[in-house]
């Protein structure tokens, strides 16, 4: 029987065959006389306790073996194309408190790699393939800034190791989704789009936004049996909304919903992996008043213009400004903003209610690796600078479009006091938007051959948002 990965009934049936092509994939791009070393995460514990986080595998090494423990290592040698699993030896007293001890045998059938071994045997092992190199993996984070961990172990200065060639190669092929990749993203977005849509129907004045966020965390987990969401849940009320990054430690969500605040909700799941990424921005009480349904529609209008246009060939950067063009021109219509819109962005009104890019590269991680590899348009100068990628869009990437629009005192403030800025703005009816917060719509998207499959499916039109949040609870 073919290995597969699941939650249990109901929940997607991963293929071991998945990670099998990444390998393949992989090894097409080496050269036979190498061997590929990669370490997998760790266990780590809360400070000098005994209690561990719920373990989160690193994706580099779930993207080449999908295995689901701390503490091992994995090795391809590309002469044989086999590949090797190295697990801890664990001591008998393992099985006392934590179950059953797995045998080498069982993990070889669970994981589909061809043959695998304790991690004491590393060494031996590696020495016996008498690779010309040793290919391990290093190289920046661009999106935070920090360097994704080079394999080690006892005696690896014996090999000849080379520490270059393989972050490129497999960064690069991480961009690029199989379909068995994109099946399990479509599942993991299905799933993130149900909870939303039951958020939704939950939200009301009166309730703290944690309980709307712990609505959310339900339906991944009861339902799509999604042990982790993909980063912290963002659920922003009212002048929260406005704050992009809230929900951490120091304002965790705590805010009561009241009438006539929007809620801005950035959640999503993470199945086998795999992470979802989707904002849903909505009144608390289920009615757009006019200034609502303004700002709501200036940021859709801007996702739609980019889901419009958005294909291979297309430069992210250019999308990014078609979003701001689209909003920036609807707010000029609301009364809001006054000039040429070109003249705007040249002055960067844009970066003033959009302080973010528009989107990202997201599969495995959710800010996903291979925005700024050594082969691509570099990082822009200037605000455009602020782009998680610059790259031009090629079929099968996955990408999350989320313009947003959001009345940031700090920024507002700045505006108003800068000459060239300030003047696009009709301060009277601005400022009236002070305290508004902000709303952003994020999707998930495939690039095809010809344009883009949304992986999102929660009510996006004022419309449908409505109908939702009054008639939704029979939802399919
Ligand atoms: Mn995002």
């Amino acid at each position: 029987m073919a290995a597969i990965w699941s939650m249990g009934p109901g929940t997607l049936e991963v293929p071991m065959s998945l990670f099998q092509k990444n390998r393949q994939r992989l090894a097409d791009k080496l050269k036979s006389g190498e061997v590929v070393i990669l370490q997998g995460g760790e266990d780590i514990s809360h400070y000098d306790t005994d209690i561990h986080y719920v373990f989160r595998q690193e994706a580099y090494f779930t993207w080449v073996c999908g295995v689901k423990e701390p503490g091992c290592y994995f090795a391809l040698d590309v002469k044989t194309k086999k590949s090797y699993l190295f697990v801890p030896r664990l001591p008998d007293e393992y099985e006392v408190w934590m179950g059953k001890l797995l045998t080498c045998a069982q993990f070889r059938k669970i994981y589909a790699v061809d043959e695998v071994y304790y991690v004491d045997e590393l060494h031996t092992i590696l020495k016996s393939m008498n690779p010309d190199k040793l290919l391990t993996l290093t190289g920046p984070n661009t999106d935070s800034g920090l360097t994704a961990k080079e394999a080690a172990f006892d005696g690896i200065d014996e090999f000849n190791v080379d520490n270059e060639t393989l972050f490129p190669i497999i960064a690069e092929l991480r961009v690029f989704k199989t379909p068995e990749e994109i099946e399990v993203m479509r599942y993991v977005c299905k799933v993130s789009s149900d909870a939303h849509k039951q958020v939704m129907l939950y939200a009301k004045p009166g309730l703290k936004e944690y309980q709307c966020e712990s609505v959310f965390l339900d339906h991944c987990y009861r339902v799509g049996g999604c042990r982790h969401v993909s980063y912290t849940c963002i659920c922003g009320s009212g002048d929260n909304a406005a704050t992009l990054h809230y929900g951490h430690a120091a304002a965790p969500n705590s805010k009561t919903l009241e009438d006539g605040d929007m809620c801005l909700f950035d959640m999503g799941g993470n199945y086998a992996g795999y992470a979802a990424d989707i904002t849903c921005s909505y009144p608390a009480n289920g009615k757009f008043t006019d200034d609502q349904k303004l700002i709501y529609e200036a940021v859709l209008n801007a996702r739609d213009a980019v889901i419009r246009e958005a294909k291979p060939g297309v430069k992210w950067t250019d999308m990014h400004l078609t979003a701001n063009r689209a909003m920036l021109q609807h707010l000029k219509e609301g009364g809001l903003l006054k000039g040429d819109v070109e003249d705007m962005i040249n002055h960067g009104v844009n970066a003033i209610l959009q302080p973010h890019g528009l989107g990202h590269l997201i599969g495995l991680d959710v800010h996903d690796v291979g925005g700024y590899l050594p082969h691509c348009p570099p990082r822009p100068d200037g605000p455009l600078g602020r782009l998680r990628t610059a790259r031009v869009l090629q079929s099968t990437m996955l990408l999350t479009i989320e313009p947003g629009c959001y009345f940031i005192d700090k920024l507002l403030d700045r505006a108003q006091a800068d000459p060239k800025l300030s003047r696009f703005f009709n301060w009277e009816r601005v400022n009236s938007f002070r305290g508004f917060g902000g709303v952003r719509i994020e999707d998930d998207v495939l690039i095809t051959d010809d344009g883009v499959e949304n992986l999102t499916f929660v009510p996006r039109t004022v419309a449908e948002i409505e109908e939702h949040m009054k008639n939704g609870a029979n939802f399919k």
